[in-house]
């Protein structure tokens, strides 16, 4: 198997219902898509950067540019073979590891068809089937949360996540741990309190919550140290840790008793499986985040999260919580017990719509070796 071209793509793709975080509100996705194409195999890897650059610094025209500009002709010039050599030749760019992640992770995939075994196996996976929760955003209303929850619980999720920052949070807690006294209850603040805020944060140890995720700035480790010590809560990191090397400051420094997983955030599968080994080795329990991804980075995200130690039900859930129609067939979809079963056949174990990904692009570019870049636009 030999890269021979990527092509990038841009999608439109509105969300079923908006998605509000501690940083902003998100209505309809821009999704940039990559395709690996190798001697008639295609390795598909989504980007999961956002629209701005606010869960971090990469948003998507970064991604795209950086992709274009330096990751591709990279990879292309190395005529890489394997998903695990992508990471070493793109190392020369520092950080976009989002950007990194997409395309690393689409030579997994064409890897995967190639070598004709799933792509779970690839991994390392060993887990039959999946553990799955949702992430809540912010909504107009308590009352709006609430049945949001209601609705959640009904179709079997294992747990809840629920967003918060400071006007949302003790409240809204109050009201869920009301209702559901004994369902498994997490909240995530995306990086919207301060050490400055320590009595009201220590109040969330009222609500005996499984975690509460990124309390604080997204590129700190020193005071979460300081604050997991104040908490009898277990806080969990995601934004800050960005690689292996992060993972093990904040075990040593005792910042989180739980790590959240994203492949794009930590720049694609290796280093992902890096993170949850360390994990693995101190005892720390991780679970796969979500990135509002469409079918192709959800596939990806079921296949990893089949490593043993993805012990913690992950924000991996169902197609049809976000999108009207995915662009993989099947969907994904969840038991009524809150799992999603691996797929044993070769490779992702999700088509890809190709007629459909064609009706929502809005803008595609193909890189080849050479340099000799082809571009179209509309
Ligand atoms: O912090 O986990 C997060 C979505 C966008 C950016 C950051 C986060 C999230 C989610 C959504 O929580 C998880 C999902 O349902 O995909
Ligand atoms: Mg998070």
């Amino acid at each position: 198997m030999k890269l021979e071209a990527i092509t990038l793509r841009e999608l439109h793709m509105p969300l079923k219902y908006f998605f509000e975080t501690s940083f902003g509100r998100t209505e309809s996705r821009r999704v940039l898509l990559v395709t690996a194409h190798c001697e008639g195999i295609d390795g598909w890897g989504e980007c999961v950067a956002g629209e701005g650059p606010f869960y971090s610094y990469e948003w998507i025209e970064t991604a795209w540019e950086t992709v274009r500009d330096f990751l591709a002709p990279a990879l292309l010039a190395a005529k890489v073979e394997r998903g695990k050599d992508g990471a070493e030749l793109m190392a020369r760019v520092r950080g976009h590891n989002m950007a990194k992640a997409a395309l690393e992770n689409a030579l997994w995939d064409a890897e995967a068809q190639q070598q004709q075994q799933p792509l779970w196996r690839l991994l390392g996976g060993t887990l039959s089937q999946i553990a799955c929760g949702v992430s809540i955003g912010i909504q107009n209303s308590h009352e709006q949360l609430l049945e949001k929850i209601e609705t959640e619980l009904a179709a079997g999720y294992q747990r809840i996540k629920v967003k918060v920052k400071p006007g949302w949070d003790l409240e809204v807690l109050t009201k869920i741990r009301n209702r559901w006294p004994d369902i498994v209850l997490s909240c995530d603040a995306n990086s919207a309190y301060r050490p400055a805020d320590l009595d009201r944060l220590r109040k969330f140890d009222d609500f005996n919550l499984l975690m509460i995720e990124q309390p604080l700035w997204d590129d700190d480790i020193f005071h979460h140290a300081k604050l997991q010590r104040e908490l009898k809560t277990s806080i969990c990191l995601d934004e800050s840790v960005r690689h292996v090397r992060d993972a093990e400051q904040a075990i040593e420094l005792g910042a989180c008793r739980i790590v959240n997983i994203k492949v794009g955030r930590v720049g694609g599968f290796s280093e992902a499986i890096g993170v949850h080994d360390l994990c693995q080795q101190h005892g720390i329990p991780v679970w796969c985040g979500g990135m509002l991804e469409t079918g192709i980075g959800r596939a990806h995200n079921v296949a990893l999260s089949t490593l043993a130690n993805f012990r913690l039900p992950g924000d991996v859930s169902a197609s049809k919580r976000y999108w009207t129609e995915d662009i993989v067939e099947p969907e994904i979809e969840v038991s009524l017990r809150g799992t999603i079963a691996r797929k044993d056949q070769p490779g992702r174990g999700y088509e890809i719509r190709k007629d459909l990904i064609e009706k929502l692009t809005v803008r595609t570019e193909t890189i080849r070796s050479g340099a000799a870049k082809v571009s179209s636009l509309g």
